[in-house]
């Protein structure tokens, strides 16, 4: 590990410009290492809802994006695992989502079969349990994977069984509300011990997708982007348009209203983003 710091006029053009996960070129100065050039990105994890102006980068040259969800406390908030899953294929990153705290519900494979129908990639893991934490490593090993989701979830749980000695700060529920208070606090990168790198993030409370153009934002969603050339027109955003292919989907239920709200919901955050 080195400390560095950020070469003047790297600074000068934008002291954001470096983010968790960039590689760098170093150069040594009087008695310390600087930043001398940061290299193009190979795909980055961003927030687009921070403000409208700019995109902020999360995590760069990221491959693939872990979504956790607990089965309870918290509830899973799946509009958030939408969002996610929608911002890594608008991001095309690979995109995994993790059920934990399997230990605390029956029938805990069940939460996330819609997911898995739809062809993305599950899994469920318990902490506490040791359950399915095997199953994890073998997907992380040689990649750049950051763990994302709401606050509580166990992703920093997670990654302290995943690499020896990392010992994260894990946190309380609270009581009173059955979430977590955000102890992780900044996204930080660690070397994976079979190879590859793994991000720890804060619970993400907000992120929209302000900045995507709203025609992109079925790609997010596969069961919808797959309808799309069957619907009258071309440009058809599903809303109200006559003889849409994925409002009669919606109606017959072979896709899930609540998957086509979150669709609603995040194609208006991309039309108010404009
Ligand atoms: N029952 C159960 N509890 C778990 C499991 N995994 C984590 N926890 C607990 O959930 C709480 C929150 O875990 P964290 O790892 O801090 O959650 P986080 O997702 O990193 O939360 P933030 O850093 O706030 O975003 C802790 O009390 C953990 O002990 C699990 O598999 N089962
Ligand atoms: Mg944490
Ligand atoms: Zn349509």
């Amino acid at each position: 590990m080195v400390q560095v710091s950020l070469r003047g006029r790297v600074k000068k053009i934008d002291s954001r410009i470096v983010s968790v996960g960039d590689l760098v070129e170093l150069e040594a100065a009087d008695d310390e290492m600087r930043i001398a050039r940061v290299l193009p990105r190979e795909g980055a994890l961003t927030r687009h809802g921070v403000s409208k102006r700019r995109e902020q980068v999360i995590v760069a040259n990221v491959d693939q994006l872990a979504v956790v969800v607990a089965a309870a406390g918290p509830a899973p908030d799946l509009l958030m695992v939408d969002r996610l899953v929608a911002l890594a294929a608008l991001d095309d990153i690979d995109c995994l989502i993790i059920l934990n705290k399997s230990d605390l519900i029956e029938d805990a494979d069940s939460v996330l079969s819609y997911y898995a129908r739809l062809g993305y990639d599950t899994m469920t893991t318990s902490v506490k349990q040791n359950i399915g934490i095997e199953n994890l490593a073998d997907r992380l090993t040689d990649r750049v994977t950051v763990l994302t989701g709401q606050s509580g979830v166990g992703k920093s749980s997670l990654l302290n069984k995943l690499v020896p000695g990392l010992e994260l700060r894990v946190g309380e529920i609270s009581e009173k509300r059955g979430r977590g208070r955000h102890t992780t606090v900044a996204s930080a990168l660690y070397p994976y011990p079979d190879g590859g790198y793994v991000a720890d993030t804060p619970g993400l409370q907000y992120l929209a997708l302000w900045g995507v153009d709203p025609a992109h934002v079925s790609d997010g969603f596969s069961e919808i982007a797959a309808l799309g050339p069957d619907c009258r027109f071309a440009d058809c955003k599903h809303r109200a348009e006559p003889n849409c292919a994925v409002q009669a989907a919606v109606s017959s239920g072979a896709i899930a209203a609540r998957r086509y709200e979150s669709y609603l919901r995040l194609l208006a955050e991309a039309e108010d983003g404009r």
